[in-house]
């Protein structure tokens, strides 16, 4: 067993990820990287929820762009447990560009433009708390 203390993150499988039939992959991923499901739910975002997950990208050009892709469909929410979870499924997603992110990362191997780039994983542990209190609070 590792030392390190567990970690949460919090993980969505994009609409297009779910439109792309791609949520088995990426749980196959990090399920494969030693990561553990805690919590999954399949769900419709509403604006409301959207914005105040992406509340940190509320005076960006793309915000309103981002709001409507993500409320697009449903995704698949996750909650994911494991030594520095955070760092560690940000490493499986690749950079948020994906023609930046490298071969062998989830937005590397799936996708092309920057916003339809599959996955969201929580930035920070503040920022893996606030989202999975908002998405998920009922867990402890
Ligand atoms: P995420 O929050 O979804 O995990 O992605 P990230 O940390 O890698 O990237 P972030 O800067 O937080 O951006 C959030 C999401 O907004 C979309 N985006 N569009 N059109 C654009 O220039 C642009 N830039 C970012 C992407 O869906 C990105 O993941
Ligand atoms: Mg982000």
């Amino acid at each position: 067993m590792s030392e390190a203390t567990p970690a949460r993150t919090l993980v969505l499988v994009k609409p297009d990820g779910i439109a792309r039939g791609l949520v088995g992959e990426v749980i196959s991923r990090l399920e494969a990287k030693g990561l553990r499901l805690v919590a999954a739910d399949l769900r419709t975002l509403t604006a409301e929820v959207a914005e105040t997950h992406y509340a940190e990208h509320r005076e960006r050009p793309f915000f309103a762009s981002l709001v409507e892709f993500i409320t697009s469909g449903p995704l698949m929410a996750l909650v994911v447990e494991g030594p520095r979870a955070i760092e560690a499924f940000r490493a499986l997603a690749g950079a948020t560009d994906p023609v930046q992110a490298g071969p062998g990362t989830i937005r590397g191997d799936f996708a092309l433009e920057v916003q339809n780039n599959i996955v969201h994983g929580s930035d920070s542990p503040e920022s893996a708390a606030r989202e999975i209190a908002l998405f998920f609070p009922d867990l402890g």
